[in-house]
């Protein structure tokens, strides 16, 4: 007789977008066997989309790592064990960095939609190697607007929200949230405004979406205008008196310039340029700006297409110049648990520089378009050794053959990962990480105003062969590196006494004393909290350690939000209260609620006041005069280079067996355009840009604009070391093809050809 496995009942979050849905999981056998909404998540409140219900397809699949591997002479790869793998690395580490110096080491990745607990380890490895080179995903898409937030509010790590929910009019401006979500509950949240008759929704796409479909009113743009077709709605708002002048006088300065610079811009011109209705945006821009309560929420398709930087300067004055700003219903700023923006302003000569492009880092990260360039080209100075984690540059990075040749290139490739990725595939060294759901986790993706929250997600699932938490593999690294001791005594005989009710008090004293002391070790902080403090911990929680000192921090920032979030505690312990309730409340917490009116405080400028003249971004808002966007011969069609649909996101599932529909990941084309070529949905074409070419399968779609076609983001990935599934879309990007200022990819505007296979 079998005896029927027990069933355990947990709770964790979805770990494929940003907005990291709260679930409720059953388990049996070590496998999820259902996947609900989390009723308890105090933000998602048992939302969640298609897409999480699939998650056992991320937690075990052939593709998982299980063992270290090293790569053979003959390419193949041969499993060694921790001490080898972390022995080998670190002597190959020391001996480039001694020989080469800080610019020899860069390190990629570090944190995808579900884990940024490790990256806080990963991060120490930079230090050890004395290079500041941190690539992220994040710069090849947001950090032209982090740039902006610096120049307005005065810090790079200033970072706005949109509180779309209680707003009477909403712009969404190059995202389509029903399917990528990046708002709270996107479909229902979608689905009220909808039916509200009060509320209007407008969205700017050059393709019908999900979401225009909702919407009240559809600007079917052109894609790469909406520099001009925002530029011409701040001119009309200027033209018009229809900004708020009161909050422009109260809380800003540069207004005079920005009135000068936007008088200039020829406003029918510019809405012609879009190919939209000159009287449908007048009355937009009306409405938007008399409206209680408005905001703009944008995304890549405003960041992935020209003009990256100048879209996000103009979409915040939308809402800055009509004072949607510090209120209810309108844009907001809000605060940050986890630290994740730094401030790295370019104007301040202690950030270097890369060597061969010159680059400066903004918010602390650098842009993956001029890392092949670093590598292949910057000669003595060149990046000879990668860390790669939490990320598969090789397949969603710009141009895929640049970074072929110069990770080939390298001395020294490390990817650690859950997955034999195709990156992992060029690496020296290959680590596996415990999947998310086998250790503790969590993000900073904790970007809400003014009620913010955080989610500790605990393990679920005993972890799979060899692998280790990502913790436990910097800390080993550093130790090996000798750039930190093994063993701290007396740290670790305080941490043993000290506790929640002596706030740590003991324990930070003698942190600081050492640090005081061996100043060398303080980069490596995470590291040392993990081995002394983290011990102490129950349940095998070390990494969390780290927490604590954040939580005092946030605690001691924003003491009158924390309380009126409902702790209780003083001074001194409110933020140890605030840690003991992070790791025990399995579903997420409320870390602080804020008034609308302390968004103010939240500006970094000494003045509390928003600067919104940018002298950079009137110099590109007055070329947007000679840009030309016409098309050549030889590359006639605008492809959008990564359309987030309802079976793909990002690379975070191998298996295609998780795809329901569009198993392909089908080539999205206007029926006028097909007939040219006298294809139908399921035919094949040829799809060529100036870098590459990919055979893709053609589905008619009469919602895209006759010229543009759309390939979605997310596919070409070789399971099982197999041909890729669906489009490898950057073979067809390029890594010179980006923002003049933040570096930012055009994958939203690429030149393209289609031709019939030739038979
Ligand atoms: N299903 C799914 N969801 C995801 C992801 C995923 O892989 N799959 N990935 C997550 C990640 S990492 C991110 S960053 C977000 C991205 O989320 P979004 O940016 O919302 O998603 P996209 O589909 O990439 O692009 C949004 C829209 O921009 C439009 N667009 C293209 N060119 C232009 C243009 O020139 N102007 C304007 N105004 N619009 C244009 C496209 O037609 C598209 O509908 O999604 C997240 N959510
Ligand atoms: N052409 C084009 N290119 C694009 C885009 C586009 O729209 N068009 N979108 C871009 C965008 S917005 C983004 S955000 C990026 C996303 O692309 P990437 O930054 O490469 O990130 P993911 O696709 O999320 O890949 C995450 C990796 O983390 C691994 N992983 C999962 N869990 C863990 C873990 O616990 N530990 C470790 N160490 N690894 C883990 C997964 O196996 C996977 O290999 O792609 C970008 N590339
Ligand atoms: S993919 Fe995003 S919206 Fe969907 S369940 Fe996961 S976290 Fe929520
Ligand atoms: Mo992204």
């Amino acid at each position: 007789m079998t005896t029927a496995a027990a069933i355990k009942q947990d709770v964790t979050a979805c770990i494929l977008c940003s907005r990291n849905c709260g679930l409720s999981v059953e388990i049996e056998n070590n496998q999820f066997k259902k996947i609900k909404g989390d009723d308890q998540h105090p933000f998602s409140q048992g939302y969640i989309c298609q897409k999480a219900a699939r998650l056992q397809h991320y937690q075990q699949h052939a593709d998982r790592l299980t063992s270290p591997l090293k790569r053979q002479a003959d390419g193949s790869y041969q499993e060694i064990s921790w001490e080898q793998a972390i022995q080998e690395i670190a002597e190959q580490l020391v001996q480039i960095r001694n020989t080469h110096g800080g610019t020899a080491f860069a390190s990629v990745g570090g944190g995808g939609q579900g884990n940024h607990l490790g990256a806080a380890y990963g991060r120490q490895l930079l230090y050890a190697m004395k290079s500041f080179y941190a690539y992220n995903s994040l710069a090849q898409e947001k950090t032209g607007d982090f740039w902006v937030n610096g120049r307005l509010f005065g810090s790079q790590s200033c970072h706005t929200t949109e509180d779309v929910e209680y707003a009477d009019y909403v712009l969404f401006i190059g995202t389509n949230p029903f399917q990528a979500h990046g708002i709270p509950n996107a479909r229902d949240t979608l689905k009220h405004i909808k039916k509200d008759p009060n509320r209007t929704m407008v969205v700017f796409d050059p393709r019908v979406t999900e979401t225009a479909k909702q919407a009240d009113i559809h600007v079917q743009l052109k894609p790469g205008t909406d520099a001009y077709l925002m530029s011409a709605m701040i001119a009309i708002m200027l033209k018009e008196g229809l900004y708020d002048q009161q909050f422009i006088q109260q809380h800003t300065h540069g207004f005079d310039q920005v009135k000068q610079a936007f008088l200039a811009v020829p406003i029918e011109e510019y809405i012609q340029k879009a190919d939209v209705s000159v009287e449908l945006i007048y009355q937009i821009v009306r409405d938007f700006a008399q409206a209680q309560r408005a905001c703009v929420r944008i995304d890549l398709g405003i960041q992935h297409t020209l003009n990256t930087t100048l879209n996000g300067y103009l979409e915040k004055l939308l809402y800055l110049l009509t004072g949607n700003f510090g209120k209810q219903g309108a844009n907001n700023l809000h605060t940050m648990f986890i630290p994740i923006l730094t401030n790295t302003d370019e104007r301040n000569p202690k950030y270097r520089r890369t060597v061969f492009h010159k680059m400066f880092p903004i918010s602390g990260f650098f842009p993956p378009n001029i890392l092949p360039d670093e590598i292949l080209k910057a000669g003595e100075k060149r990046v000879r050794a990668v860390f790669v984690d939490s990320c598969n540059p090789l397949l969603t990075y710009p141009d895929t053959a640049a970074y072929e040749q110069a990770f080939q290139s390298l001395e020294l490739l490390v990817v650690v990962d859950v997955a034999m990725t195709e990156t992992a595939r060029m690496a020296h060294y290959v680590l596996p990480a415990h999947s998310q759901f086998e250790k503790w986790e969590f993000t900073g993706f904790n970007l809400e105003f003014p009620k913010n929250g955080f989610h500790l997600r605990h393990p679920l699932f005993k972890a799979q062969g060899n692998s280790l938490p990502e913790a436990e593999i910097y800390t080993r690294l550093l130790e090996a590196m000798q750039v930190m001791p093994k063993q701290f005594p007396i740290l670790s005989k305080i941490a043993e006494k000290d506790s929640a009710n002596t706030a740590y008090l003991a324990y930070f004293a003698a942190l600081g004393a050492n640090f005081a002391k061996n100043k060398k070790q303080i980069p490596f902080a995470a590291s040392i909290v993990y081995r002394t403090l983290g011990k102490t911990l129950a349940n095998d929680a070390a990494s969390t350690a780290l927490l604590l000192p954040l939580c005092m921090q946030y605690a001691a920032q924003h003491y009158k939000a924390v309380k009126q979030a409902g702790y209780v505690g003083n001074r001194l312990n409110l933020g140890v209260k605030l840690f003991q309730t992070i790791l025990q409340q399995r579903s997420g917490v409320v870390l602080s609620q804020h008034d609308y009116a302390d968004v103010w405080s939240l500006i970094a400028y000494k003045d509390k006041k928003i600067r919104l003249a940018i002298p950079e971004m009137f110099i590109e808002l007055a070329q947007l005069k000679q840009q030309s966007l016409t098309l050549t011969d030889a590359y006639p069609f605008i492809l959008l280079a990564g359309e987030r649909r309802s079976y793909n996101a990002n690379q975070i599932y191998r298996d295609p067996a998780w795809r329901k529909v569009d198993a392909e990941g089908r080539l999205r084309m206007n029926p006028e355009d097909a007939l040219s070529f006298g294809v139908e949905t399921g035919h094949a074409l040829q799809c060529i840009s100036e870098h590459g070419k990919i055979q893709v399968i053609v589905e008619l779609d009469e919602g895209m604009r006759k010229g543009v076609v759309s390939l979605p983001h997310g596919y070409g990935l070789r399971y099982r070391g197999g041909e890729p599934i669906g489009p490898q879309l950057n073979r067809l990007t390029s890594t010179q093809h980006c923002d003049p200022l933040s570096k930012t990819p055009y994958h939203k505007y690429v030149p393209v050809r289609l031709e019939r296979l030739s038979t």
